[in-house]
C-alpha cells in the first residue's frame, strides 16, 4: 500500500502485529481512484486490544469491494494460513491471493503455493509481487482496476491517507521502538502524542512531545537503554522520518512511561485511538 500510494502511511516492521488501526491509502490517477484499507492481521484475542482489532478487521473486510489477501511467499505455508483463507471465503467477496516477497524465493517455489491456495479457496487472481523491489506491482494494480466497480472519487486527488499527520508521527515513533526491541516489548508499546505545536511551521519548524508507553518498569529500562542511549537513538531516527513527512525541521522530545496492563484498559485504548 505504501508503495502504491507513494508515501509511508502505514508503518512497517519485522515484528508481527505491527498494524493496529484501519488506515486508508489513497491512490488517484487517470484510470481512477483506489482506496486501500490496511488493517491489523489475525490476532489471538488475549487482550481487549486484540479483540478490538479482530472486530476492526472483520468490519473492514465487510466494507471492501475487493479483498487482497497478502501472504509471505518466502516462509513455509499451510496450516497457519487456513484461518485467513477461511475468513476470506466466509465473506463471499471477490478476493485476490497475493504472494509477496518474491525477491526472496525461487519462482518454481511459487507454483505449489498457488496450487495450495487454489484448492483451499476461491480466489479470482493469484498475483506474485515484491513490495520491496516493486516487481509485478503495476500488473497487480492493473488487475485491481479491472475488478473494482466504478463510482465517484471519495477523496481529493492530492490526499494519500485519511489519517492526520499526528497519527502518522506517533506511528513512526512506534516503528523505531519496534526496530530496537524484541520479545514482549513491541506488543506492549504504545505512543501518545502529548504536544504537536505548529505555531512555528511557517518558519520551518514544528515542536513535538510524545510519550512511549510500556507495561512494566523492566521494559521502560530497556527502551531507555544504558545511559539513555536507546531512547536517544529512537528519537534521532524518528525525527528524521518525521522531518521527511512534515517537510520541515522537527524538535522532538520523548518520554517513557509505564501504564500497567494498558492493553486491557478500554479507556486507555480509546485515548490512544485503537478502534474496534
Ligand atoms: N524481502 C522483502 N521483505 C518485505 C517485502 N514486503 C515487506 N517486507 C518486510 O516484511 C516485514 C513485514 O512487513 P509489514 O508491512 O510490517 O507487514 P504486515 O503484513 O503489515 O504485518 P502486520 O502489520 O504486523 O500485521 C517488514 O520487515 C518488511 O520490510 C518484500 O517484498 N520483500
Ligand atoms: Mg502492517
Amino acid at each position: 500500500m505504501n508503495l502504491l500510494v507513494g508515501q509511508k502511511v502505514s508503518i512497517v516492521s519485522p515484528r508481527p502485529q505491527t498494524t493496529r488501526n484501519r488506515i486508508l491509502g489513497i491512490l488517484t490517477e487517470e484510470r481512477g481512484q483506489v482506496v486501500f484499507i490496511d488493517t491489523p492481521g489475525i490476532h489471538r484475542p488475549y487482550y481487549q486490544m486484540n479483540r478490538r482489532m479482530a472486530h476492526l478487521l472483520e468490519e473492514s473486510l465487510r466494507q471492501a469491494d475487493l479483498l487482497l489477501h497478502l501472504v509471505d511467499a518466502s516462509i513455509p505455508f499451510g496450516s497457519g494460513e487456513s484461518k485467513a483463507v477461511e475468513m476470506i471465503q466466509a465473506m463471499g467477496r471477490t478476493a485476490f491471493l497475493i504472494l509477496n516477497k518474491i525477491d526472496l524465493v525461487d519462482k518454481q517455489r511459487l507454483l505449489p503455493q498457488i496450487d495450495f491456495y487454489r484448492s483451499h479457496g476461491n480466489y479470482a487472481e493469484f498475483v506474485p509481487i515484491s513490495a520491496l523491489t516493486g516487481e509485478n506491482v503495476s500488473e497487480l494494480l492493473t488487475e485491481i482496476f479491472r475488478y473494482l466497480p466504478e463510482g465517484r472519487p471519495m477523496f481529493s486527488a492530492d490526499q494519500v491517507t485519511d489519517r492526520p499527520e499526528r497519527f502518522i508521527v506517533s506511528e513512526l515513533i512506534r516503528e523505531k521502538v519496534l526496530e530496537r526491541t524484541r520479545e514482549e516489548i513491541p506488543y506492549a508499546t504504545a505512543v501518545v502524542i502529548d504536544r504537536f505545536d505548529e505555531s512555528k511551521r511557517e518558519h520551518n519548524w514544528v515542536r513535538i512531545a510524545a510519550t512511549i508507553v510500556v507495561e512494566k518498569p523492566s521494559q521502560k529500562k530497556i527502551v531507555i537503554g544504558k545511559g539513555g542511549e536507546g531512547i536517544k537513538e529512537i528519537g534521532t531516527r524518528a525525527r528524521l522520518d518525521i522531518e521527511r513527512l512534515l517537510g520541515c525541521r522537527v524538535y522532538l522530545e520523548l518520554f517513557v512511561k509505564v501504564v500497567e496492563k494498558w492493553r486491557n484498559q478500554d479507556r486507555f485504548l480509546d485515548h490512544i485511538g485503537i478502534e474496534g
